[in-house]
Protein backbone atom coordinates (compact mmCIF):
# COMPACT_ATOMS: atom_id res chain seq x y z
CA UNK A 1 0.00 0.00 0.00
CA UNK A 2 1.15 3.64 -0.58
CA UNK A 3 2.14 5.35 2.12
CA UNK A 4 2.27 9.41 2.29
CA UNK A 5 5.48 9.70 4.35
CA UNK A 6 6.04 13.36 6.00
CA UNK A 7 9.21 14.02 4.62
CA UNK A 8 7.68 13.26 1.12
CA UNK A 9 5.63 16.21 1.49
CA UNK A 10 7.15 18.57 2.41
CA UNK A 11 8.21 21.47 -0.33
CA UNK A 12 11.99 21.06 -1.23
CA UNK A 13 12.45 23.80 -0.67
CA UNK A 14 11.85 23.52 3.02
CA UNK A 15 13.88 20.11 2.92
CA UNK A 16 16.13 22.30 2.07
CA UNK A 17 16.42 24.52 4.92
CA UNK A 18 16.15 21.69 7.43
CA UNK A 19 19.35 20.28 6.22
CA UNK A 20 21.00 23.40 7.45
CA UNK A 21 18.65 25.02 9.96
CA UNK A 22 16.48 23.24 12.84
CA UNK A 23 12.87 23.88 11.05
CA UNK A 24 9.81 24.42 12.84
CA UNK A 25 7.06 23.73 10.56
CA UNK A 26 4.21 25.95 11.42
CA UNK A 27 0.69 24.65 12.45
CA UNK A 28 -1.19 25.33 9.93
CA UNK A 29 1.30 23.31 7.58
CA UNK A 30 1.67 20.38 10.30
CA UNK A 31 -2.29 20.36 10.14
CA UNK A 32 -2.51 19.65 6.47
CA UNK A 33 0.00 17.27 6.89
CA UNK A 34 -1.99 16.04 9.40
CA UNK A 35 -5.51 16.07 7.23
CA UNK A 36 -3.56 14.31 4.40
CA UNK A 37 -2.32 11.29 6.04
CA UNK A 38 -6.00 11.19 7.36
CA UNK A 39 -7.38 11.00 4.25
CA UNK A 40 -5.50 8.92 3.05
CA UNK A 41 -6.41 6.52 6.29
CA UNK A 42 -2.88 6.14 7.66
CA UNK A 43 -3.69 6.11 11.17
CA UNK A 44 -2.18 8.54 13.79
CA UNK A 45 -0.32 7.45 16.58
CA UNK A 46 1.15 8.61 19.91
CA UNK A 47 4.06 10.43 18.54
CA UNK A 48 2.73 11.69 15.54
CA UNK A 49 1.65 15.34 15.11
CA UNK A 50 -1.77 16.18 16.23
CA UNK A 51 -3.96 19.08 16.28
CA UNK A 52 -4.94 19.88 20.08
CA UNK A 53 -8.65 19.80 19.33
CA UNK A 54 -8.02 16.60 17.76
CA UNK A 55 -6.31 15.01 21.17
CA UNK A 56 -9.11 16.93 23.44
CA UNK A 57 -11.75 15.38 21.38
CA UNK A 58 -10.32 11.74 21.51
CA UNK A 59 -9.30 11.98 25.16
CA UNK A 60 -13.22 12.86 25.44
CA UNK A 61 -14.64 10.56 23.98
CA UNK A 62 -12.57 7.50 25.10
CA UNK A 63 -12.48 7.80 28.12
CA UNK A 64 -16.58 8.58 28.03
CA UNK A 65 -16.72 5.18 26.41
CA UNK A 66 -14.10 3.70 29.52
CA UNK A 67 -16.20 5.06 32.01
CA UNK A 68 -19.64 3.74 29.71
CA UNK A 69 -17.70 0.30 29.89
CA UNK A 70 -17.18 0.31 33.72
CA UNK A 71 -20.49 2.42 34.73
CA UNK A 72 -22.26 -0.78 32.81
CA UNK A 73 -21.36 -3.61 34.95
CA UNK A 74 -23.66 -1.86 37.17
CA UNK A 75 -26.76 -3.11 35.77
CA UNK A 76 -25.88 -6.75 35.00
CA UNK A 77 -23.38 -7.03 38.07
CA UNK A 78 -26.85 -7.14 40.13
CA UNK A 79 -28.05 -10.22 38.21
CA UNK A 80 -25.21 -12.09 38.48
CA UNK A 81 -26.44 -13.90 42.00
CA UNK A 82 -29.96 -14.22 40.46
CA UNK A 83 -29.31 -15.60 37.24
CA UNK A 84 -31.90 -18.22 36.70
CA UNK A 85 -29.45 -20.99 35.96
CA UNK A 86 -25.80 -21.93 37.08
CA UNK A 87 -24.74 -21.49 33.20
CA UNK A 88 -26.93 -18.15 32.82
CA UNK A 89 -24.90 -17.12 35.86
CA UNK A 90 -21.24 -18.28 34.43
CA UNK A 91 -22.40 -16.44 30.99
CA UNK A 92 -23.63 -12.90 32.84
CA UNK A 93 -19.84 -13.55 34.81
CA UNK A 94 -17.90 -14.04 31.88
CA UNK A 95 -20.00 -10.90 29.93
CA UNK A 96 -19.51 -8.49 32.79
CA UNK A 97 -15.91 -9.42 33.26
CA UNK A 98 -15.52 -8.65 29.47
CA UNK A 99 -16.83 -5.24 30.36
CA UNK A 100 -14.06 -4.66 33.06
CA UNK A 101 -11.28 -5.54 30.60
CA UNK A 102 -12.98 -3.27 27.78
CA UNK A 103 -12.87 -0.34 30.43
CA UNK A 104 -9.37 -0.97 30.98
CA UNK A 105 -8.38 -0.80 27.33
CA UNK A 106 -9.78 1.49 26.71
CA UNK A 107 -8.31 3.68 29.68
CA UNK A 108 -5.00 2.62 28.20
CA UNK A 109 -5.50 4.15 24.39
CA UNK A 110 -6.80 7.08 26.22
CA UNK A 111 -3.77 7.53 28.03
CA UNK A 112 -1.53 7.60 25.01
CA UNK A 113 -2.88 10.56 24.43
CA UNK A 114 -1.27 12.26 27.30
CA UNK A 115 -3.85 12.12 29.99
CA UNK A 116 -3.34 9.81 32.99
CA UNK A 117 -6.11 7.23 33.77
CA UNK A 118 -6.68 8.92 37.81
CA UNK A 119 -7.17 12.15 35.70
CA UNK A 120 -10.20 10.86 33.89
CA UNK A 121 -11.34 8.43 37.05
CA UNK A 122 -11.81 11.92 38.88
CA UNK A 123 -13.86 13.83 36.34
CA UNK A 124 -16.24 10.55 36.21
CA UNK A 125 -16.12 10.63 39.72
CA UNK A 126 -16.77 14.53 40.17
CA UNK A 127 -19.40 14.23 37.47
CA UNK A 128 -17.49 16.14 35.23
CA UNK A 129 -17.41 13.56 32.54
CA UNK A 130 -20.48 11.72 31.29
CA UNK A 131 -21.34 8.51 30.62
CA UNK A 132 -23.81 6.79 28.32
CA UNK A 133 -27.05 7.30 29.60
CA UNK A 134 -28.54 3.83 29.01
CA UNK A 135 -26.78 2.71 32.34
CA UNK A 136 -28.98 5.03 34.25
CA UNK A 137 -32.06 2.60 33.69
CA UNK A 138 -32.86 0.00 36.17
CA UNK A 139 -32.81 -3.39 34.95
CA UNK A 140 -35.89 -4.80 37.06
CA UNK A 141 -36.43 -8.04 35.77
CA UNK A 142 -34.44 -11.22 34.46
CA UNK A 143 -35.71 -10.29 30.53
CA UNK A 144 -33.75 -6.97 31.12
CA UNK A 145 -30.46 -8.69 30.92
CA UNK A 146 -31.71 -10.36 27.56
CA UNK A 147 -33.01 -6.71 26.44
CA UNK A 148 -29.43 -5.41 27.58
CA UNK A 149 -27.39 -7.69 25.54
CA UNK A 150 -29.65 -8.12 22.46
CA UNK A 151 -30.50 -4.05 22.24
CA UNK A 152 -27.72 -2.29 23.96
CA UNK A 153 -24.93 -4.11 23.05
CA UNK A 154 -26.59 -4.30 19.67
CA UNK A 155 -26.21 -0.68 19.46
CA UNK A 156 -22.87 -0.81 21.05
CA UNK A 157 -21.50 -3.19 18.09
CA UNK A 158 -22.78 -0.98 15.21
CA UNK A 159 -21.10 1.93 16.62
CA UNK A 160 -18.29 0.28 17.51
CA UNK A 161 -17.58 -1.55 14.50
CA UNK A 162 -17.09 1.79 12.82
CA UNK A 163 -14.60 2.80 15.62
CA UNK A 164 -12.41 -0.18 14.38
CA UNK A 165 -11.68 2.11 11.44
CA UNK A 166 -11.23 5.18 13.92
CA UNK A 167 -8.34 7.12 12.82
CA UNK A 168 -5.79 7.29 16.46
CA UNK A 169 -4.47 3.53 16.14
CA UNK A 170 -4.50 2.86 19.72
CA UNK A 171 -8.12 3.61 19.61
CA UNK A 172 -9.10 1.37 16.29
CA UNK A 173 -7.04 -1.80 17.90
CA UNK A 174 -8.48 -1.85 20.78
CA UNK A 175 -11.90 -1.49 19.51
CA UNK A 176 -10.66 -4.49 17.19
CA UNK A 177 -11.23 -7.19 20.18
CA UNK A 178 -13.80 -5.34 22.02
CA UNK A 179 -16.31 -6.09 19.35
CA UNK A 180 -15.20 -9.56 19.17
CA UNK A 181 -16.15 -9.55 22.58
CA UNK A 182 -19.53 -7.58 22.39
CA UNK A 183 -20.99 -9.77 19.39
CA UNK A 184 -20.87 -12.82 22.45
CA UNK A 185 -22.69 -10.26 24.46
CA UNK A 186 -25.26 -9.56 22.13
CA UNK A 187 -25.83 -13.25 21.38
CA UNK A 188 -25.78 -14.19 24.91
CA UNK A 189 -28.81 -11.29 25.08
CA UNK A 190 -30.66 -12.98 22.38
CA UNK A 191 -30.67 -16.21 23.66
CA UNK A 192 -32.04 -15.37 26.77
CA UNK A 193 -34.90 -13.79 24.81
CA UNK A 194 -35.27 -16.21 22.67
CA UNK A 195 -35.74 -18.56 25.51
CA UNK A 196 -38.49 -16.45 27.24
CA UNK A 197 -40.09 -15.79 24.13
CA UNK A 198 -40.88 -19.26 23.53
CA UNK A 199 -41.68 -19.73 27.24
CA UNK A 200 -44.79 -19.48 29.64
CA UNK A 201 -47.32 -16.45 28.62
CA UNK A 202 -46.00 -15.17 31.66
CA UNK A 203 -41.93 -15.38 30.32
CA UNK A 204 -42.83 -14.01 26.88
CA UNK A 205 -45.04 -10.76 28.55
CA UNK A 206 -41.87 -10.13 30.54
CA UNK A 207 -39.83 -10.09 27.12
CA UNK A 208 -41.94 -7.64 26.05
CA UNK A 209 -41.93 -5.40 29.21
CA UNK A 210 -38.18 -5.42 28.81
CA UNK A 211 -38.44 -4.38 25.01
CA UNK A 212 -40.97 -1.65 26.05
CA UNK A 213 -38.44 -0.37 28.61
CA UNK A 214 -35.46 -0.92 26.34
CA UNK A 215 -36.23 0.08 23.31
CA UNK A 216 -36.37 4.09 22.86
CA UNK A 217 -33.17 4.48 25.54
CA UNK A 218 -31.38 2.00 23.24
CA UNK A 219 -32.00 4.77 20.12
CA UNK A 220 -30.81 7.08 22.45
CA UNK A 221 -27.24 5.47 23.15
CA UNK A 222 -26.60 6.68 19.44
CA UNK A 223 -26.05 10.21 20.57
CA UNK A 224 -28.64 13.48 19.56
CA UNK A 225 -29.95 13.99 16.32
CA UNK A 226 -26.94 15.06 13.75
CA UNK A 227 -28.44 18.68 13.71
CA UNK A 228 -28.06 18.67 17.36
CA UNK A 229 -24.56 17.43 17.92
CA UNK A 230 -21.98 19.60 18.79
CA UNK A 231 -18.78 16.92 17.72
CA UNK A 232 -20.55 15.39 14.97
CA UNK A 233 -18.77 17.55 11.87
CA UNK A 234 -15.03 18.00 13.04
CA UNK A 235 -14.82 14.15 14.40
CA UNK A 236 -16.12 12.65 10.87
CA UNK A 237 -13.59 15.24 9.17
CA UNK A 238 -10.97 13.57 11.41
CA UNK A 239 -12.26 10.48 10.78
CA UNK A 240 -12.86 10.09 14.19
CA UNK A 241 -15.98 8.64 14.39
CA UNK A 242 -16.83 7.49 10.36
CA UNK A 243 -20.38 7.23 10.35
CA UNK A 244 -23.19 9.84 12.35
CA UNK A 245 -25.52 9.52 14.99
CA UNK A 246 -28.66 9.58 12.76
CA UNK A 247 -27.17 6.95 9.96
CA UNK A 248 -26.06 4.67 12.56
CA UNK A 249 -28.96 4.73 14.34
CA UNK A 250 -31.15 3.72 11.16
CA UNK A 251 -29.22 0.76 10.57
CA UNK A 252 -29.51 -0.40 13.70
CA UNK A 253 -33.55 0.06 13.25
CA UNK A 254 -33.45 -1.84 9.72
CA UNK A 255 -31.93 -4.83 11.51
CA UNK A 256 -33.50 -5.42 14.42
CA UNK A 257 -36.89 -5.01 13.30
CA UNK A 258 -36.59 -8.75 11.72
CA UNK A 259 -35.03 -9.80 15.32
CA UNK A 260 -38.18 -8.43 17.61
CA UNK A 261 -40.67 -10.15 14.30
CA UNK A 262 -38.38 -13.61 15.12
CA UNK A 263 -38.95 -13.28 18.81
CA UNK A 264 -42.85 -12.68 18.22
CA UNK A 265 -42.43 -9.37 20.18
CA UNK A 266 -43.70 -6.19 19.27
CA UNK A 267 -41.30 -2.68 19.39
CA UNK A 268 -43.36 0.05 21.12
CA UNK A 269 -43.69 2.63 18.12
CA UNK A 270 -46.66 2.79 16.14
CA UNK A 271 -44.97 4.95 13.50
CA UNK A 272 -42.76 2.04 13.05
CA UNK A 273 -43.32 1.30 9.17
CA UNK A 274 -41.40 -0.45 6.24
CA UNK A 275 -40.52 2.67 3.90
CA UNK A 276 -40.44 0.75 0.03
CA UNK A 277 -38.82 4.69 -1.23
CA UNK A 278 -35.92 5.14 1.03
CA UNK A 279 -35.49 0.87 1.69
CA UNK A 280 -35.43 1.93 5.40
CA UNK A 281 -38.26 1.88 8.39
CA UNK A 282 -39.79 4.89 9.02
CA UNK A 283 -40.15 5.39 13.02
CA UNK A 284 -41.56 7.74 15.59
CA UNK A 285 -40.04 11.05 17.75
CA UNK A 286 -36.85 10.28 20.08
CA UNK A 287 -38.49 12.37 23.74
CA UNK A 288 -35.25 14.36 23.65
CA UNK A 289 -36.03 15.87 26.92
CA UNK A 290 -36.08 12.66 28.32
CA UNK A 291 -32.64 11.88 26.99
CA UNK A 292 -31.17 15.46 28.22
CA UNK A 293 -32.26 15.13 31.33
CA UNK A 294 -30.37 11.97 32.14
CA UNK A 295 -27.00 12.74 30.33
CA UNK A 296 -28.05 15.97 32.69
CA UNK A 297 -27.79 13.63 35.63
CA UNK A 298 -31.11 13.34 36.80
CA UNK A 299 -32.46 10.09 34.94
CA UNK A 300 -34.03 7.26 37.09
CA UNK A 301 -30.41 5.86 38.28
CA UNK A 302 -27.84 8.19 37.80
CA UNK A 303 -27.34 8.79 41.43
CA UNK A 304 -27.52 5.16 42.88
CA UNK A 305 -24.97 4.40 39.69
CA UNK A 306 -22.54 7.57 40.94
CA UNK A 307 -22.49 6.32 44.37
CA UNK A 308 -21.67 3.02 44.13
CA UNK A 309 -19.01 3.95 41.16
CA UNK A 310 -17.38 6.25 44.15
CA UNK A 311 -17.74 3.80 47.05
CA UNK A 312 -16.27 1.11 44.87
CA UNK A 313 -13.76 3.51 44.49
CA UNK A 314 -13.31 4.27 47.55
CA UNK A 315 -12.91 0.58 48.86
CA UNK A 316 -10.21 0.01 46.67
CA UNK A 317 -7.60 2.91 47.66
CA UNK A 318 -5.98 0.28 49.97
CA UNK A 319 -5.35 -1.99 46.72
CA UNK A 320 -3.76 1.34 44.58
CA UNK A 321 -1.77 1.79 47.75
CA UNK A 322 -0.51 -1.51 47.87
CA UNK A 323 0.55 -1.52 44.35
CA UNK A 324 2.15 1.60 45.00
CA UNK A 325 3.99 0.42 47.85
CA UNK A 326 5.11 -2.84 45.85
CA UNK A 327 6.53 -0.81 43.17
CA UNK A 328 8.46 1.03 45.20
CA UNK A 329 10.16 -1.17 47.43
CA UNK A 330 10.67 -3.68 43.98
CA UNK A 331 12.16 -0.45 42.09
CA UNK A 332 14.69 0.28 45.33
CA UNK A 333 15.67 -3.44 45.42
CA UNK A 334 16.63 -2.99 41.65
CA UNK A 335 18.33 0.01 42.07
CA UNK A 336 20.61 -1.57 44.82
N1 LIG B 1 -25.11 9.19 26.62
O1 LIG B 1 -21.81 15.78 19.66
P1 LIG B 1 -22.26 14.47 20.16
C1 LIG B 1 -21.22 -0.74 26.10
C2 LIG B 1 -23.03 13.45 24.76
S1 LIG B 1 -20.77 0.84 26.55
C3 LIG B 1 -24.42 10.16 27.27
O2 LIG B 1 -23.07 13.63 19.23
P2 LIG B 1 -20.07 12.58 20.02
C4 LIG B 1 -21.71 -1.63 27.11
C5 LIG B 1 -21.66 13.56 24.13
O3 LIG B 1 -20.69 12.87 24.89
C6 LIG B 1 -20.30 1.59 25.04
N2 LIG B 1 -23.90 11.24 26.65
O4 LIG B 1 -21.00 13.65 20.73
C7 LIG B 1 -21.17 -1.63 28.38
C8 LIG B 1 -21.47 15.06 24.11
O5 LIG B 1 -21.18 15.53 25.42
P3 LIG B 1 -19.81 16.35 25.80
C9 LIG B 1 -20.80 2.99 24.88
C10 LIG B 1 -24.07 11.30 25.31
O6 LIG B 1 -19.02 12.20 20.98
C11 LIG B 1 -21.72 -2.43 29.37
C12 LIG B 1 -22.88 15.55 23.79
O7 LIG B 1 -23.76 14.54 24.22
N3 LIG B 1 -20.34 3.40 23.58
O8 LIG B 1 -21.09 -1.07 24.99
O9 LIG B 1 -19.65 13.05 18.68
C13 LIG B 1 -22.83 -3.26 29.08
C14 LIG B 1 -23.11 15.85 22.33
O10 LIG B 1 -23.09 14.65 21.53
C15 LIG B 1 -24.75 10.32 24.59
C16 LIG B 1 -19.55 4.46 23.37
O11 LIG B 1 -19.19 5.18 24.29
C17 LIG B 1 -25.28 9.23 25.29
N4 LIG B 1 -25.96 8.26 24.68
O12 LIG B 1 -21.05 11.33 19.74
C18 LIG B 1 -23.35 -3.28 27.80
C19 LIG B 1 -19.10 4.67 21.95
N5 LIG B 1 -24.75 10.67 23.28
O13 LIG B 1 -18.69 15.36 25.70
C20 LIG B 1 -22.80 -2.49 26.81
C21 LIG B 1 -18.08 5.75 21.78
C22 LIG B 1 -24.09 11.83 23.21
O14 LIG B 1 -19.67 17.44 24.81
N6 LIG B 1 -18.69 7.05 21.70
N7 LIG B 1 -23.69 12.22 24.42
O15 LIG B 1 -20.03 16.81 27.21
C23 LIG B 1 -19.23 7.56 20.58
O16 LIG B 1 -19.29 6.93 19.54
C24 LIG B 1 -19.73 8.99 20.62
O17 LIG B 1 -19.12 9.63 21.73
C25 LIG B 1 -21.28 9.11 20.71
C26 LIG B 1 -21.63 10.62 20.81
C27 LIG B 1 -21.92 8.55 19.45
C28 LIG B 1 -21.83 8.42 21.94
Amino acid sequence: MYKISLRERVPSTTLATRNTFPYIMPDSQQESLFQQKVDAEQKIEPRDWMPDGYRKNLVRQISQHAHSEIVGMLPEGNWITRAPSLRRKTILLAKVQDEAGHGLYLYSAAETLGTGRDEMVDQLLSGAAKYSSIFNYPTLTWADIGAIGWLVDGAAIMNQVMLCRTSYGPYARAMVRICKEESFHQRQGYDILITLSKGTPEQKAMAQDALDRWWWPSLMMFGPSDKDSPHSAQSLKWKIKRQSNDELRQIFIDRTVSQAEFLGLKIPDPKLKWNEATQHYDWGEIDWTEFNEVIRGNGPCNAERMAARRKAHADGAWVREAALAYAGKKSKRNAA
